[in-house]
């Protein structure tokens, strides 16, 4: 069993309920278990040229229990953006209704074509380390970060606009 940390995000359709839909669908796979949520923020997006704009994100991270491999971890991860009626284009940070991504699993680091971990962009964002320090600012993420949440909270650059928005997402039995 291992811990491991999700990032939800979406800017498309109704967000909010696109989270929720992403808290409910993790427990209906049984090798997982989400046992915290973090409050949802939303974001000022995160674009690949500066000129372009997006609509806002609605952010958060859900802490899960893993008996998996991290591939299947993938797996599931990508099925919860499926239902959530995400069509996959060739487009990079194309908006979407869900994007769900494998922030860290354990200390397990991986380097493979479809997934690597700890998530390689996670330290240059503030709506990734904001929630995650929420709700695990001790959390030990492995190299090449080797570093806690919290201070990579503290020493992060982005200055892109933050707000923490209500209600809280709701953890629902597992089946
Ligand atoms: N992949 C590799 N590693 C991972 C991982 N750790 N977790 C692969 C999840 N997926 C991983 O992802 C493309 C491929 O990455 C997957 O097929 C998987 O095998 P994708 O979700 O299909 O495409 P994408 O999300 O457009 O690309 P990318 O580069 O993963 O983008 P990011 O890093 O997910 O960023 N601004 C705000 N404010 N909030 C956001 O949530 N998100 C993005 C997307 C951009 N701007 C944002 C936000
Ligand atoms: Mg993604």
């Amino acid at each position: 069993m291992q811990t491991g940390y999700l990032g939800l995000g979406s800017n498309q359709g109704d967000r909010q309920a696109h989270l929720q839909a992403a808290v409910d669908g993790l427990a209906s796979i049984s090798a997982l278990r989400a046992t915290t949520v973090s409050p949802v923020y939303q974001t000022e997006a995160h674009t690949l040229e500066p000129e372009e704009t997006q609509p806002a994100f609605l952010n958060a991270v859900v802490e899960v229990e893993v008996d998996c491999s991290p591939e299947r971890l993938l797996d599931a991860a990508q099925a919860l953006e499926d239902q959530a009626g995400r069509t996959r284009s060739s487009e990079r940070w194309a908006p979407r209704p869900l994007d769900v991504d494998l922030l860290s699993v354990g200390t397990v680091t991986c380097h493979i074509e479809r997934l690597t971990l700890p998530h390689p962009r996670l330290a240059e964002r503030r709506f990734v380390l904001q929630p995650w320090a929420d709700i695990a600012p001790e959390a030990w993420i492995p190299a090449p970060f080797s570093a806690s949440v919290q201070a990579l909270l503290d020493g992060c650059a982005d200055a892109a606009a933050l707000e923490r928005r209500g209600p809280l997402l709701a953890i629902s039995a597992s089946d």
